[in-house]
């Protein structure tokens, strides 16, 4: 199993890799004790967390956010990581919150036990999460997905608030989410049918970023490319621009606007600006010390 590899440089480069080798094996890991997820690091300053119960459909377990929110509280310490990608397998993102865990629970075994209050750590996060989906991605892990601050997934995925079935409602967010990028109509009618819908749709409606042709492989290249990319700037500018993004979820647009003016204002004490904007002037690429 891979694991988490917290080691500030990896062991090997993309330069020195075969070419033959997909670009997702280039860099090696070291041993772990993670059970239902897989953790590497696959590109410079990327870390990546593959959820892995194929026999439960990925099905979020309690033991399954512990060790996710593990790894993310690692990759959000280390400071040779600058953004996360979440991904599943080709059949399933995650098909929810682990329905058999959850059946037998009392309204006090919930209540008084804060069951499933882990959900919501990794929207505590300062660095970036893309989310790469395939296959189902349904109840909490449709939730889990929206959460990210990048949605990706694949024309075919298959999303859905599948709870009403259950005789319950969403839990981790979806009704505000998927509201939010849907509209009360179209959320409505998801969540009280438990209609399923498409990657393509997530698109269509604003919910994905992207949606790719063809599985996992091709949503995770695509996912992985833009944590690369992201990983290469100035973590202070991204940390910057990830918290002005979600403030505009809180305020209005003056009071966001407002906002964001200071934290831009806030970026010219930071040595990073100072390093952008000289080495544009002098037609060199800038070396950030994220500071
Ligand atoms: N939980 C547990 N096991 C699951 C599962 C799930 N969500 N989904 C699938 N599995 C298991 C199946 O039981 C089966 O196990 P075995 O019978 O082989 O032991 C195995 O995965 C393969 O599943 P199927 O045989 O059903 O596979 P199919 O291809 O036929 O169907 C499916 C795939 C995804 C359509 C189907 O498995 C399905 O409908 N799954 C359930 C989807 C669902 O209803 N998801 C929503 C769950 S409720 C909260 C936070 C979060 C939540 C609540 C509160 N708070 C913070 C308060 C979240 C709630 C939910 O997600």
């Amino acid at each position: 199993m891979a694991s988490l590899r917290l080691l500030s440089r990896p062991v090997a480069t993309i330069s020195a890799a075969p070419r033959s080798l997909p670009r997702l094996i280039r860099f090696q890991s070291t041993s772990s004790s993670y059970e239902n997820i897989l953790v590497d690091t696959p590109r410079p300053g990327v870390g990546l967390i593959t959820i892995n119960r194929p026999k439960a459909l990925n099905a979020l377990s309690s033991a399954t956010f512990v060790e996710i929110n593990g790894a993310l509280k690692k990759y959000e310490e280390d400071k040779d990581i600058g953004a996360i990608v979440l991904t599943g397998s080709d059949k399933a993102f995650a098909a929810g919150a682990d329905i058999k865990e959850m059946a037998p629970l009392t309204f006090s075994d919930a209540y008084v036990n804060n069951f499933i209050a882990p959900w919501s750590y990794l929207t505590t996060l300062r660095k970036p999460v893309i989310a790469a989906v395939s296959g189902h991605a349904l109840g909490g892990g449709c939730e889990l997905a929206m959460m990210c601050d990048i949605l990706y997934c694949t024309k075919k995925a298959n999303f859905g608030q599948p709870e009403i079935k259950l005789g319950t409602i969403p839990g981790a967010g979806g009704s505000q989410r998927l509201t939010a990028a849907f509209g009360k109509s179209k959320a409505m009618e998801i969540i009280l049918t438990g209609n399923n819908f498409s990657g393509e749709d997530a698109e269509k409606y604003g919910l994905a970023a992207k949606a790719f042709d063809g599985g996992n492989k091709e949503v995770l290249e695509g996912a992985l490319d833009t944590a690369e990319k992201i990983a290469s700037y100035s973590r202070v500018a991204v940390i910057a621009g990830k918290e002005v993004v979600n403030k505009s979820q809180d305020l209005g647009v003056r009071e966001g606007v407002e906002y964001e003016r200071r934290i831009f204002h806030s970026l010219f004490g930071s040595q990073d600006q100072k390093i952008g904007m000289k080495a544009f002037a002098e037609k060199k690429k800038p070396e950030w010390t994220n500071s």
